[in-house]
């Protein structure tokens, strides 16, 4: 890959030498979660102008066609309806299938997840997740069902796939809809079957920052012919041809030059998912004697894309918190992210509308104070990885010393950039 040249790295042994404390950074310049993956240059400048000779750049071009049915025949799904983003598909898939009332959700998912209901006057419901799996606990969302519930949406958290059984069970027992925000699952599978064809419909997202991206770009993947064609329709205004306008639509289309990123992205696909699977094993490799934090495992009889590295901490081993931890690898460049802090429950509007939904997700709230998502694709080289994995060590070693001095000591810049609170 173009970029896995290791940044010079300078190796800590003392407190003195830690970024936060007026040494120099670990990193020269700032490693990310979310670099983007970059397939192949030509293929995609090509392809760009080709779109520009045809001088066709959107509406159901010949680029937006062919990536819609490669992820067809990558997941094994009847139809790909490809969307300006993920949260656009969710919102046009809850229209079609007119969802009203209330829709149970996990908290511990990006908030668009939930703004997408909210949006369309659907209530979320936040629901508390397993905590070994993150994902949406079926028996908690059983006990949130009642008249007003249309649909439960599963999320398949970190590209691991929900409890689809139990949840097509209780969707079934109670009538509802089932949909899955499989923003982070592409090219995954639950036992053997890919995801993209459970539920009613699952939904894709090829953001950026995701290993299969459109710069910005989502798919909704149904089995089922009908709601395809009113999700087809209602992407493109309600046409069903010229000057025949047959449903109320809104402009959710995928643009032809993010199609045409999406298909070499597509060619790349085996070689993401090796960089990433590689990056996981190098990072468990170098963590596993490490007290206090784990790497959130990956089911590797399934097909996995390993697209976020999931370190968990244990304050009471480590001595030092999450956040403390977070601090200090940010001044030292390691930028790495508090997904899926506080909960969409702790944030506005829902926390107004609903200020004690924190009583019952009380898995939620303790997994969202103890995750940190580390660098990776193919940004991100080995000897990186490694430094970073000796870094976190020779903090956690020195815990209970650096948070004392870390305490005692002036607020820091990062402390001040993540000053809003969380109830
Ligand atoms: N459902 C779930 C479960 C999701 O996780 C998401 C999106 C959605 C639904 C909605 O999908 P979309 O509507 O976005 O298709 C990022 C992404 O923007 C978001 O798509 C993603 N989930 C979420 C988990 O991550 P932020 O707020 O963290 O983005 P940002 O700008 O802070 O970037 C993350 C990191 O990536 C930074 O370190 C910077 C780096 N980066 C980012 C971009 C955009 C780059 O290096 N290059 C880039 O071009 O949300």
């Amino acid at each position: 890959m173009h970029d896995r040249s290791a940044r010079h790295a300078l190796l800590k042994s003392d407190l003195e030498q830690l970024a936060i404390f007026g040494g120099p950074p670990l990193f020269k310049t700032e490693l990310h979660v979310g670099r983007p993956n970059i397939g192949n240059r030509q293929r995609f400048l090509a392809r760009v102008a080709d779109i520009l000779n045809r001088k066709w750049l959107t509406n159901d071009g010949p680029c937006l066609k062919e990536f819609e049915s490669r992820v067809c025949e990558l997941i094994d799904v009847k139809h790909c309806i490809a969307v300006c983003n993920a949260t656009a598909g969710l919102e046009v898939l809850v229209k079609s299938l007119r969802l009203s009332g209330e829709i149970i959700l996990p908290s511990f998912t990006f908030v668009a997840t939930a703004h997408a209901l909210q949006w369309l006057g659907v209530r979320p419901v936040f629901c508390d997740i397993d905590p070994t799996t993150h994902n949406l606990d079926p028996k908690a969302a059983a006990e949130l069902i009642n008249p007003r519930t249309s649909a439960i949406i599963g999320v398949h958290l970190w590209g691991r796939p929900c409890d689809v059984e139990a949840l097509v069970d209780l969707a079934r027992r109670h009538k509802l809809r089932l949909l899955f925000d499989a923003a982070h699952a592409f090219a995954c599978s639950h036992k053997g079957r890919m995801v993209g064809g459970f539920g009613d419909a699952e939904i894709f997202s090829f953001h950026a920052t995701k290993f299969i991206n459109t710069f910005e770009g989502g798919a909704v993947v149904t089995n089922k012919d009908e709601l395809a064609s009113r999700l087809r329709l209602m992407r493109n205004f309600g046409f069903a041809g010229l000057d025949n306008v047959s449903a109320l639509g809104v402009n959710a289309k995928m643009n032809e030059i993010s199609a045409a990123m999406g298909l070499v992205s597509l060619e790349s696909l085996a070689e993401f998912v090796e960089i990433n699977r590689a990056n996981y094993h190098l990072y468990r490799q170098h963590l596993s004697t490490v007290p206090g934090v784990s790497l959130l495992a990956y089911n590797e009889k399934e097909k996995c894309n390993y697209q976020y590295v999931v370190l968990e901490v244990d304050q009471a081993e480590t001595g030092i918190d999450r956040d403390m931890l977070d601090e200090i690898l940010w001044s030292e460049n390691v930028l790495t992210r508090r997904y899926f802090y506080p909960g969409c429950h702790r944030m506005e509007p829902y926390r107004s509308n609903d200020p004690d939904a924190g009583q019952r997700l009380r898995h939620t709230g303790a997994i969202a104070e103890r995750v940190l998502c580390l660098p990776t694709g193919s940004a991100v080289a080995a000897a990186e990885i490694a430094a970073i994995c000796g870094l976190i060590e020779f903090i956690v070693k020195s815990g209970p010393a650096i948070k004392n001095r870390m305490l005692s000591g002036p607020t820091c810049r990062h402390h001040l950039r993540r000053s809003t609170p969380a109830r």
